[in-house]
């Protein structure tokens, strides 16, 4: 390409081509350049928001620079790509992120201060990019920071949802959504005007024989919505390699508005294209492990889906290679079934668009997908009904019958002896009215299907996928144990620690290759460390005390034991037994002697988290722990034995505040529900222990840091269908101090007890599902456990910075390559060298 343009303009270019800043003062003429130019201020009214606003511009401009040199070594060097496939991503903050992976704070924040700023101010300024519900788009966030931060070439592709996850207020004790408009002022993104795909939804399919007798399928007279792409720089820490996150944003496809009908006077009639096309990606929808089959969702699904698509072949195109070698240079990882539409629409575009056969286009889809499957809970596996599926894509539904035809052909041929499998096994659910069962076409249309975590893996593949074990072999489902980036989680979060850890291996190698962190076992015994470590540990609590006193008005005191429970609201993660557990203790408490209560151990029980809006249950919890907290917290018998805190609107920004801060972290999922756990993770490495069931990856967590170092308890997970179906026909026998925390509620001490009879009556009257009966008393005894093992502070000392040191494992670097090894088949591509060829 370069060789095509003359030399003297290759030279002019060359010469006034942008360069990065290097030095502090560069750095401030940047932040100034860009306040009083592109903001309009001055030094005379430069507020920080201001300030925040110059200096993300600045960081952009660097990581522009090294986006377009990536961009341009990948489009030269035409690797295999990896792209990443997911309806959330819950990326957080991006400056902090920005600066650390660059390596450019320390200079950034020295700058800031000469001119007049506090960098944590600046930083504070900068609201969430909340575009995702929970672990799952968290982990598609810690992904991205690995695939660029280990070079490998690779695309995120989602939707630029104008309202990400709505902002939790806490009104009178309920829960109230406020709608998150995160765009105001948005510096991380860039439109691409002119990269803008049409979309089809609705219409016909015509078929016709064409000269040579072939059958060809067209889809005809829909309605087009334009997708326009938004691209975010991804950073690399310690690379040049900055990848692209594209998001696309819809549009209507006939212009602004109707200028027709806005001259005839009927204003409202000439923007309803405009506005009905713009509501495919005005918002996230707002469940967490939960489906609705609401069209609109299944309109976002196939929007983003064939966005990315067209993006992705146009890509392949350009290499002219032949189509055999797609699955050469393409991998399309699904996260979850969100993106599964991707399946057929590839097909589609090989068979109607490109004129491929069938077989040769399937081998082809089947080669390039890989899916992750997030859940085994029924009511998280998509399904959507066929009608709407015919009336939104029908070509697309013809394509799944097909698909399902051939697959069942396979499995009749294969099983003849199990008919029963085939009804078992169909993409197509024969229920009234019939259902597109998406894991099923997910499992069928790709070469390997991973869970989360190991127990979660094994649980798929005797449960929601047995058949598909038979029909496919074992080899096509494999494991791969989630991780969490720990530039965000330890580095960012944590920068004392960090540095602490850095001071003794000699760097900060260790963000790059995390089971290095095993090193730092040789300190458990060493004085000064242990010193500083747990001073790093009270100054990260005194933090989070001084926030819940600003923010929520509550004082708490640092010394006392902060027990952390952060996640979606459900009634599988049992935030409910916590509370139980609460209730439980504060009893206790009011019942000691006054000598007795001299020797309990002060506790904070912080709570946060987000319910669903329609989740009826998991905000009757949220109201019961901020009724608690009005009781126990003004009690003065209580004084600091016991608080119990809200934390409101939880979420990246404010998880990288709590998770530094908590002694024991709360992973309390009836076993088996949790895929598996992402934040447990975080926790332990900022030396808290682990209060946990056998679930998900506290099991791995457990393996790798030494049973003597976490808290388990609980049934396990091949007894559970067993208790359920004993609390239905045997003798319901609820824990006596189960029982009194029930009489407690309905003594109406925490206001109206009728507000939460369903919540007791789901444990009492209705099965109790999720064995909060079952699991209470090993769980209120292994709380007493801690308040022991808390008490001797050391041992509990030796305890986090062996655990500490222990996990990493679960860098997200880890899966990341286990992924490109075992699924994706990509290698890495090294940047240059700077100033390189
Ligand atoms: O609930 C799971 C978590 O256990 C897991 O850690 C996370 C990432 O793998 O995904 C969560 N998840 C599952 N979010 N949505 C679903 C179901 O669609």
């Amino acid at each position: 390409v370069e060789a095509s343009i003359p030399e003297p303009q290759r030279a002019a270019w060359k010469k006034f081509s942008a360069s990065e800043f290097k030095t502090k003062d560069e750095f401030e003429a940047e932040v100034v350049r860009h306040i009083e130019t592109t903001l309009a201020r001055s030094l005379f009214n430069c507020d920080e928001a201001a300030a925040y606003a110059g200096t993300a511009l600045a960081f952009r401009d660097r990581l522009v620079i090294e986006w377009n040199r990536t961009q341009q070594q990948h489009t030269y060097a035409d690797p295999k790509r990896v792209y990443y496939l997911s309806l959330e991503f819950l990326m957080g903050r991006a400056l902090d992120n920005a600066m650390l992976n660059v390596g450019m704070k320390d200079i950034a924040k020295e700058g800031m201060s000469d001119l007049g700023f506090r960098m944590e101010d600046v930083i504070a300024q900068e609201r969430d990019a909340a575009l995702g519900n929970g672990g799952l788009g968290r982990l598609a966030a810690c992904f991205l920071d690995s695939l660029a931060t280990l070079n490998y070439p690779a695309w995120g592709y989602a939707l630029r949802y104008k309202y990400g996850i709505f902002k939790q207020e806490i009104v009178n004790g309920y829960q109230v959504e406020v709608p998150d408009y995160w765009l105001d002022f948005n510096p991380w993104e860039f439109p691409r005007h002119d990269v803008t795909v049409d979309i089809q939804f609705y219409g016909n399919v015509r078929k016709y024989m064409d000269e040579s007798g072939k059958q060809v399928s067209v889809w005809e007279n829909g309605e087009i919505v334009n997708a326009v792409a938004y691209d975010a720089p991804i950073p690399g820490f310690g690379t040049r390699t900055t990848n692209n996150l594209r998001l696309w944003s819809s549009k209507a496809s006939k212009g602004e508005f109707d200028f027709t009908k806005f001259n005839s006077g009927e204003y409202e009639a000439s923007v309803a294209d405009q506005q009905s096309a713009e509501t495919i990606s005005a918002v996230l929808y707002p469940n967490d492990s939960l489906e609705r089959g609401k069209e609109l969702r299944l309109k976002q699904q196939y929007f983003w889906c064939a966005a990315s698509l067209f993006d992705i072949v146009r890509r392949f195109k350009k290499s002219k290679k032949a189509w055999k070698e797609f699955p050469n240079q393409v991998a399309i990882q699904l996260n979850d079934t969100h993106p599964t539409l991707a399946i057929p629409e590839l097909q589609r575009i090989l068979i109607d668009l490109e004129g491929l056969e069938w077989d040769e286009a399937w081998s082809i889809v089947q080669k390039t997908f890989g899916y992750t499957n997030h859940t085994v809970l029924p009511e998280a596996l998509e399904k959507w009904s066929v009608p709407l599926f015919q009336h939104l894509l029908p070509r697309h539904l013809q394509i799944i019958y097909d698909i399902n035809a051939i697959f069942l052909h396979y499995v009749e041929r294969n099983f003849p002896k199990d008919r029963e499998m085939l009804g078992r096994v169909s993409v197509i659910e024969e229920s009234q009215p019939k259902m597109v069962r998406m894991a099923y076409l997910a499992v069928i249309g790709s070469h390997k299907v991973n869970g989360v975590a190991e127990l979660h893996s094994d649980l798929i593949k005797t449960t929601i996928f047995k058949d598909f074990v038979k029909i496919y072999g074992p080899d096509k489902f494999t494991n791969v144990t989630n991780g969490i980036t720990p530039r965000r989680w330890l580095h960012q979060a944590n920068p004392r620690l960090s540095e602490l850890i850095a001071s003794k291996l000699g760097g900060y190698e260790f963000l790059r290759d995390l089971t290095l962190l095993h090193k730092i076992e040789a300190y458990v015994d060493d004085k000064d460390f242990r010193k500083n470590f747990q001073e790093i540990k009270y100054a990260n609590k005194v933090r989070l005390a001084k926030y819940t006193k600003e923010v929520h008005g509550i004082s708490v005191n640092p010394s006392a034991l902060f027990d952390i429970q952060v996640k979606r609201m459900h009634e599988y993660k049992r935030q409910q037994l916590n509370i139980f557990g609460v209730i439980h203790r504060y009893l206790e408490i009011k019942a000691m002697s006054p000598e007795d209560r001299k020797k309990v151990q002060p506790r904070v029980s912080f709570f946060g988290g987000k319910a669903a809006p329609g989740y009826w249950m998991a905000k009757t919890v949220i109201h019961l722990i901020c009724q608690v907290g009005e009781v126990v917290n003004n009690d003065k018998d209580i004084g600091d034995l016991l608080k119990v805190v809200f934390l409101e609107d939880y979420n990246v920004s404010k998880a990288e505040i709590i998770v530094p801060a908590s002694d024991i972290s709360e992973h309390i999922s009836t076993a088996g529900t949790e895929a598996s756990g992402t934040s447990n993770m975080k926790f332990v490495l900022n030396g808290g222990l682990v209060i946990g069931t056998c679930d998900g990856a506290n099991i791995e967590i457990t393996r790798e840091v030494g049973e003597d170092n976490i808290f388990l308890f609980g049934v396990l997970s091949e007894d559970v269908e067993d208790l359920r179906h004993a609390h239905f026909y045997s003798e319901f026998n609820l824990d006596p101090m189960l029982s009194h925390v029930f009489e407690t509620i309905r003594s109406g001490i925490f206001g109206d007890a009728g507000q939460f009879s369903a919540l007791v009556n789901s444990i009492v009257e209705h099965g109790d599902y999720y064995l909060v009966s079952d699991d209470f008393k090993s769980y209120i005894d292994t709380h007493k456990l801690i308040d022991e093992a808390y008490k001797d502070q050391e041992t509990w000392l030796t305890k986090t910075i062996t655990s500490v040191s222990r996990m990493g494992f679960f860098s997200s670097d880890r899966c990341i390559d286990e992924y490109a090894e075992m699924i994706w088949n990509v290698e890495p591509l090294t940047p240059p060298k700077q100033n390189g060829a």
